[in-house]
């Protein structure tokens, strides 16, 4: 059965910071991402260096938790993907949970993982307007994959 379609698609990023591998829960977490139905349409490993930590996180600059969250952010390789689905952006950040460790929710992925706000292992993008220039930081077109989705009707 067809419904009709209430939103337009969207696309969101998604970063696993540096203590998801070193827990060794990166499949756990993207399992949370995967049954919910969000499309997967790009991911990679890699380590950010200081200055695309910066570009990141350029919104926090001058707070007080900015040198520490830079430092964490740069600790390590970061697991970072591009999700697409209707209203992908508000879903992600819904499953993420709150920032605040003491407000997150269980059931969320930061309420049940993270037990730090300030290593609190995974960043989405808040709008679409981060979303966007999140994306255009961490990944090239070549690096985006538009694949068919022959079970998009089913979520
Ligand atoms: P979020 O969009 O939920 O990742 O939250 P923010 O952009 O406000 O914060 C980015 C990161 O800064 C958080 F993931 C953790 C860190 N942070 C702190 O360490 N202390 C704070 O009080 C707020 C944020």
């Amino acid at each position: 059965m067809r419904y009709a379609k209430l939103s337009s698609m969207e696309r969101t990023f998604v970063m696993l910071k540096p203590g998801v591998l070193q827990r060794r829960i990166v499949g756990e977490v993207l399992n949370r991402l995967e049954r919910k139905g969000l499309k997967i349409i790009a991911l990679k490993m890699l380590k950010i260096d200081k200055s695309m930590g910066a570009a990141h996180y350029a919104e926090h600059s001058g707070k007080d938790f900015y040198d520490k969250l830079l430092a964490y952010t740069t600790s390590g390789p970061v697991i970072a993907m591009i999700l697409e689905a209707d209203g992908v952006i508000g879903r992600v950040r819904r499953l993420v949970g709150a920032t605040n460790i003491n407000e997150s929710l269980p059931g969320t992925i930061r309420g049940d993982f993270a037990g730090s706000t300030q290593l609190n292992i995974i960043h989405a993008s808040d709008s679409p307007a981060s979303a966007e220039r999140e994306m255009a930081l961490f990944f090239t077109n070549t690096e985006i994959f538009d694949w068919e989705d022959g079970n998009a009707q089913w979520f």
